[in-house]
């Protein structure tokens, strides 16, 4: 029997009550015809950010970064996309989220002077799983100043689509250090897109759940989350129920989506695309942050679903397709030597270069033995514990709640207020020193959009236009 693939229309089919269910969202404003021939990809990796030590027992290695670049590098991936050495984050960037107390503890902890610190270990959540390590503000700066760096390439249309590898740290939380991460470089990267860009769709593939985002946008309609990751309650981080859809003016802006173990290649790619074709048909978003945690696919040290590298990368070619700005970070993964599979495939996906299943020669090829090849079988060594109904019955759970959204008024957008229009007309000097090129108007377009954004912002009752993405034109 031929074997099954998730692009496989007759799969699809087998999950599919009837194959019409996106009919019901409108497509989304921002899917246009792309304005320039190739897509501009910006990658931003930080030489030092490898060289980092959480301890010998600890999962957590970033070294896996180093090993990621070289295999970038030595498939000649940087000829196809500007590289970009990052600066660091600096405090007041950080403390765009975090509190002024965690941030100093940060800054001032180091593993000498650890024992000074430890009555306030368990406040800020310091300990087995984010351990003090030589350096960590510094490494929290180095991959919270790439995101960063990224966002704001984004807002200068001077990239479609933008990589940080080191970023994805999804477990931080205002005040606290958790599940390995110390600072949110996803909230601090949303925050940034959200001076400009109306709306930001946020996705998180790593298998366990995107808490500390989601609770940095729980209450906000500006910002949609969405996770994918095994919920059993008792999994890390225990949160990710599917209940748990956003509160206020955020009510359904967070959607969650709990799996079982061994989710396989064809069930968890048919989900994420029905549940990503609904959500961007309906939220609209103007940019997109990805998360590719590589903990979800099969073989990972901690993870127990059986995605193989191939079935990860579809996800991120799914979320691409739609052109959206896309800000696209790391995040979990543990077996070091296919996490750096998996993000050097990915990368190669969104440059869109077909890459040799044999992997170059490098100085790091013996962490690819025996096999040495991009795509080792992963899948296969778990049962699917998620069945047909299930699945299904999850994405009704989702389609729902999306049906909440459907024309509310608060994310539908509104022409430029006339008092925002008097303020630009009023702006004679700096339009004036713009001239016709296409940079001048490019820059004209988004201070009127920028303006608009503001508008926004303190704003409940925002119905009107739709603002264009900045990567596409009109079809
Ligand atoms: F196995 C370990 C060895 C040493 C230190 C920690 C761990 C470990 C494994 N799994 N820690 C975990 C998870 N923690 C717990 C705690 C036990 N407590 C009561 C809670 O189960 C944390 C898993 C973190 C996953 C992080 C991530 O993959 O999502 C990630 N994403 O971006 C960066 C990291
Ligand atoms: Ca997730």
């Amino acid at each position: 029997m031929p074997r099954r693939s998730y692009n496989d229309e007759s799969v699809v089919a087998t999950f599919t009550e009837e194959n019409n269910s996106k009919k019901k969202y409108m497509s989304p404003r921002s899917v246009r015809l792309a304005s320039h021939d190739k897509t501009r990809v910006a990658y931003f990796h930080d030489e030092g950010v490898g060289n980092y030590h959480y301890g010998e027992r600890h999962p957590m290695k970033p070294h896996r970064l180093t090993l990621t670049n070289h295999l970038v590098l030595n498939y000649g991936l940087h000829d196809k996309m500007e590289i970009f050495q990052p600066r660091r984050a600096t405090d007041s960037e950080i403390l765009e989220f975090h509190a002024d107390d965690y941030v100093d503890f940060l800054k001032r902890v180091t593993p000498d002077n650890a024992e000074q610190f430890e009555q306030v270990f368990s406040k800020f959540n310091v300990g087995d799983d984010c351990p003090i390590f030589p350096g960590i503000y510094e490494f929290c700066q180095r991959y919270a100043g790439a995101t960063i760096e990224a966002a704001r390439k984004l807002i200068a249309n001077g990239a479609d689509i933008c990589i940080n590898w080191s970023g994805g740290l999804h477990h931080a939380k205002k005040c606290e250090a958790s599940g390995f991460c110390y600072v949110n470089d996803i909230v601090l990267g949303v925050l940034e897109l959200l001076r400009y860009f109306p709306r930001v769709l946020y996705v998180d593939i790593d298998i366990h759940h995107g808490d500390g985002v989601q609770e940095a946008f729980y209450s906000t309609d500006r910002v949609m989350t969405v996770s994918f990751h095994k919920y059993n309650g008792d999994f890390f981080p225990g949160t990710g129920h599917i209940d748990e859809i956003g509160s206020s003016l955020g009510k359904y802006y967070s959607v969650n989506v709990p799996l079982r173990d061994g989710i396989d290649d064809v069930s968890y790619v048919w989900l994420f695309k029905e549940v990503i074709d609904a959500v961007i048909g309906t939220f609209q978003p103007s940019a997109i942050v990805l998360q590719c945690g590589a903990d979800s696919l099969g073989c990972d040290r901690l993870g127990c679903f059986n995605l193989s590298i191939g079935a990860h990368g579809k996800c991120v070619q799914i979320i691409k397709e739609f052109k959206i700005p896309l800000l696209v970070v790391g995040g979990g993964g543990y077996t070091v030597r296919n996490v750096a599979r998996c993000w050097t495939y990915e990368t190669s996906i969104l440059v869109d270069t077909e890459l040799s299943n044999d992997l170059p020669p490098n100085e790091y090829i013996d962490f690819f033995r025996p096999d040495y090849q991009l795509h080792p079988h992963l899948s296969g060594r778990l049962n699917n514990m998620n069945d047909r109904q299930y699945l299904l019955k999850v994405r009704e759970r989702v389609m729902e709640q999306l049906r909440y959204l459907d024309g509310a008024p608060s994310i539908q957008m509104q022409e430029i207020p006339p008092d925002i229009q008097g303020f630009l007309d009023g702006d004679a000097e700096l339009r004036d020193a713009e001239d016709d090129s296409e940079i001048g108007k490019e820059h004209r377009r988004r201070r009127e959009v920028m303006a608009e954004a503001e508008w926004y912002e303190g704003d409940d009752d925002n119905d009107g236009e739709a603002v264009d993405s900045v990567w596409a034109e009109d079809s």
